[in-house]
C-alpha cells in the first residue's frame, strides 16, 4: 500500500472514531439528563420520600417572579389517599396594622333595681310639643278657694302637658291644687305655706287628689316642692269615691310638720298605682289635737304619722313604690295598713330619730305584702313594730 492510500485510511478511521465518540457522547448526555430529570421529578413528586429544599424551591419562584414571597409548602392531595405535593403559597399581604384605640374600662355595669312585676314604674310624664303653663313664678297670697282644679277637658288630656312650677301658695284657707280628673301634669318648684282652714276639725290640704267614680288621674309628677304650716296633709292621695290614682310620682318635695299644725306629709288612700315617693324629706309630725281628740285644731285627727298609708273609703293602696326618703321626728315616721292584693316595697329609706311618743320607725298592720329591704333605722324609740325582719 502506497503512503498515500495508507494516509487516507488514516484519515478514514479518525474520522469513523470522531463520529462514533461525538454519537457516544450525545447518547451519553441525553441518559445522563434523562436520568437526573426523572430523578428530579420523582423527589419533587414524592417530597415524603425526601426532605425537599423547600426553601431553594422558594427561593428559586421567588427570583423568577421577582416580588413574590412566600414559601413551599407540603398538602394533602385530596385525590390520593396518603398522597402529598407541594405548592407554592405566597405571602398574603398583610395592611400595617392599625393599633386598636385604647378604650377606658367600661364604667361599671349599675345594679339594676328589681322591680316586682307587680310594681310597674309611672311612666314618666310625657315630653309634649304642647304644653300648658298654668302658673310660673307667681305668687298666690290669701286665697280662700282653690287656685288650680283640674277637672276634665284640657286637664285631662293627656296629650297638653300642665305645669305648674316656680309658684307660691300662702295663707289659704282652701286646698291649692286639686286633681280630680286631669292626666299629665307637672307641679314643681312651689312653696306652699301656711294653708290652713281655721276651723276646728276641719283639715286642708296643698294638694289633695280626689277623683270621683269617673275620674281618672294619671301621670302625675309632683316634685321639688315645700310644705309647711299645712293644716292637714301636704299631699293627700284618695281624698275622693275614686280610686283611678296611677302613674304618680311624688319626689325629691321637703315637708314640715309641727305640734302646731299639720296631720301628714304624705297621705296615700286608695290607688290602683303605680305610686312612686322618692327621695322626699319629712320631718316633725305630731299628733293632731282636732276636737275628736280633745282639742280645737284644724285636723281631723292624726295620731302624727310623718306618711301614712291606709284604706279609705275609696278602697284600699296598691302597688306603691317608698325608697330613698328621710323620715325623721315623727311619731310614727311610716305608717302602712290594709293594703291592696299587689305588694308595696319599702326600701332604701333613712328613717331616724322618730322618738316622739311612742316614737315608731315604721308600722305594719294588717298588711302580709309589705317588703322591707336596704332601709337604715337610728335612734327610733322603735324602728319597726308589726314587721319581722325589720330591715
Ligand atoms: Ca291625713
Amino acid at each position: 500500500m502506497s503512503n498515500r492510500n495508507m494516509s487516507m485510511l488514516h484519515t478514514m478511521y479518525h474520522q469513523f472514531k470522531t463520529n462514533e465518540l461525538f454519537k457516544l457522547g450525545v447518547v451519553l448526555f441525553l441518559i445522563t439528563t434523562l436520568a437526573v430529570t426523572a430523578y428530579i421529578g420523582y423527589k419533587v413528586r414524592n417530597p415524603q420520600s425526601q426532605a425537599v429544599d423547600q426553601t431553594s424551591v422558594a427561593t428559586a419562584v421567588e427570583a423568577e417572579n421577582g416580588s413574590l414571597s412566600g414559601a413551599v409548602v407540603t398538602v394533602n392531595d385530596p385525590n390520593a389517599s396518603g398522597g402529598k405535593y407541594i405548592v407554592f403559597k405566597p405571602a398574603i399581604a398583610t395592611s400595617t396594622p392599625v393599633p386598636s384605640v385604647t378604650q377606658s374600662p367600661p364604667n361599671p355595669t349599675q345594679t339594676p333595681t328589681p322591680i316586682p312585676t307587680s310594681l310597674p314604674l309611672p311612666t314618666s310624664t310625657p315630653s309634649s310639643s304642647q304644653t300648658r303653663i298654668l302658673c310660673d313664678g307667681k305668687t298666690y297670697d290669701g286665697f280662700s278657694s282653690t287656685i288650680f282644679k283640674l277637672d276634665g277637658g284640657e286637664g285631662a288630656d293627656g296629650s297638653i302637658q300642665k305645669i305648674i312650677r316656680n309658684c307660691i301658695f300662702r295663707n289659704g284657707t282652701a286646698r291649692a291644687i286639686v286633681l280630680k280628673n286631669a292626666k299629665n301634669v307637672l307641679i314643681e318648684n312651689n312653696t306652699f305655706q301656711n294653708i290652713r282652714s281655721n276651723q276646728p276639725g276641719i283639715g286642708t290640704h296643698g294638694i289633695a287628689v280626689s277623683p270621683d267614680s269617673v275620674g281618672v288621674v294619671d301621670t302625675i309628677v309632683i316634685r321639688g316642692n315645700y310644705f309647711t304650716e299645712i293644716g292637714a296633709d301636704g299631699i293627700q292621695v284618695g281624698e275622693g269615691t275614686g280610686i283611678k290614682i296611677s302613674n304618680f310620682t311624688i319626689d325629691n318635695n321637703t315637708f314640715i310638720g309641727d305640734e302646731a299644725w299639720g296631720e301628714n306629709a304624705i297621705d296615700i288612700k286608695g290607688t290602683i298605682g303605680p305610686i312612686v315617693i322618692r327621695n322626699n324629706d319629712l320631718h316633725g309630725f305630731r299628733e293632731c289635737q282636732s276636737p275628736k281628740r280633745g282639742g280645737n285644731q284644724d285636723c281631723s285627727g292624726s295620731p302624727g304619722e310623718g306618711m301614712v298609708i291606709h284604706q279609705a273609703s275609696n278602697g284600699n293602696p296598691d302597688n306603691i313604690l317608698v325608697e330613698n326618703n328621710r323620715i325623721h321626728d315623727n311619731q310614727f315616721g311610716l305608717s302602712i295598713s290594709n293594703l291592696g292584693p299587689n305588694s308595696i316595697i319599702v326600701r332604701n329609706n333613712i328613717i331616724y330619730d322618730n322618738r316622739a311618743n311612742p316614737g315608731i320607725g315604721l308600722l305594719v298592720n294588717n298588711s302580709s305584702n309589705v317588703q322591707l329591704s336596704g332601709n337604715s333605722y337610728t335612734n327610733n324609740n322603735t324602728n319597726c313594730s308589726g314587721i319581722s325582719p325589720c330591715q
